[in-house]
């Protein structure tokens, strides 16, 4: 996702802290320091000298073969350099290891709270094309890339906007009323039946599956090439962009909680 799916990720999960992790939080990131200001925080890194390490954490390359058969296989998509789903599971130790520096604590949380962001966004659960990268497409009659429009261009036209405070709160709000008493009642229980923070590595797999499976379902399912995505296929994806996002915050809400719980 980019910014502002990151910081709607980070505000709902923030409406879901218990008071105990609220403290929790706020004593590992700083006082005055809100979980959707760093949310994006991992993808400045990536591209500084000192982060380059971190790119594969953002994803992992399934070598699966979408529309017509979608699935993550830890030990055949995981590369030796990482990917989401063992750096998920490395932060989540390192956030909970109080003999590491604040700074890496830090880090370790801020990687946490971008990383259950990026793993819900199926093309980061996707090795076609690098993640759709290579998939040319239009948006507005402007050349982009399929990946691209599902981190950005579609996030930003359902939030009403691009990243600020007022749109990614009202963005967050909506969702939060689904998850609450809306569309999504019913099925945020599912979200996180696995929230065990002693098997991340077990859990992450899941939610990448769980997101890799939409690239058959709809983000894959035609030959996107060339094709104008500001029209029907934007609409198509408003209803799943909406799940996985809403669906990122209410499990990192409840992973913080159980980190806090742990702590
Ligand atoms: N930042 C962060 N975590 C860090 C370092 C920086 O969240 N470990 C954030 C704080 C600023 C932004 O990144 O909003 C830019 O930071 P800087 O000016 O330190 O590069
Ligand atoms: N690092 C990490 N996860 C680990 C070990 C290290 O993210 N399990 C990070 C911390 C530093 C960088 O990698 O930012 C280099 O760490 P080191 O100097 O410990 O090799
Ligand atoms: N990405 C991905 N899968 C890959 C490579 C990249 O999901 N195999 C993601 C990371 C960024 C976006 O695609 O969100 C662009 O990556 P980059 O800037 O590395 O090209
Ligand atoms: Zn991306
Ligand atoms: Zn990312």
């Amino acid at each position: 996702w980019g910014v502002v799916g990151h910081a709607t990720v980070a505000t709902i999960a923030n409406n879901y802290l218990t008071p105990g992790a609220q403290t929790y939080v706020a004593g590992i990131l700083g006082r005055d320091v809100s979980m959707a200001s760093v949310a994006s925080w991992a993808d400045d890194y990536r591209y500084t000298t000192a982060g380059k390490f971190s790119a594969p954490y953002h994803f992992i390359d399934a070598e699966d073969s979408p529309p017509t058969s979608c699935s993550v296989d830890l030990s055949r998509d995981c590369t030796k350099s990482g990917c989401s789903i063992s750096a998920i599971a490395n932060y989540t130790t390192r956030v909970q290891d109080t003999g590491l520096s604040d700074t890496d604590r830090m880090e370790a949380m801020e990687f946490i709270i971008h990383f259950l962001g990026d793993i819900t966004q199926p093309l980061h659960d996707e090795a076609e094309e690098v993640g759709g990268n290579d998939i040319s497409v239009t948006w507005d009659g402007e050349t982009t890339n399929l990946h691209a429009c599902w981190d950005t261009q579609m996030v930003e036209k359902i939030a009403g906007g691009e990243n600020s405070t007022a749109t990614v709160d009202s963005f967050a709000n909506t969702l939060i009323a689904q998850i609450d008493n809306g569309t999504y009642e019913s099925q945020k229980a599912d979200w996180i039946s696995c929230v065990d923070i002693t098997t991340a590595s077990d859990c992450a797999l899941q939610w990448a599956q769980d997101a890799n499976a939409l690239n058959c379902q709809y983000v894959l399912q035609n030959d996107e090439s060339g094709m104008e995505l500001d029209g029907t296929y934007y609409t198509g994806a408003v209803p799943y962009i909406e799940l996985q996002i809403s669906k990122a915050g209410y499990r990192l809400g409840a992973w913080l909680n159980a980190l806090a719980a742990a702590a």
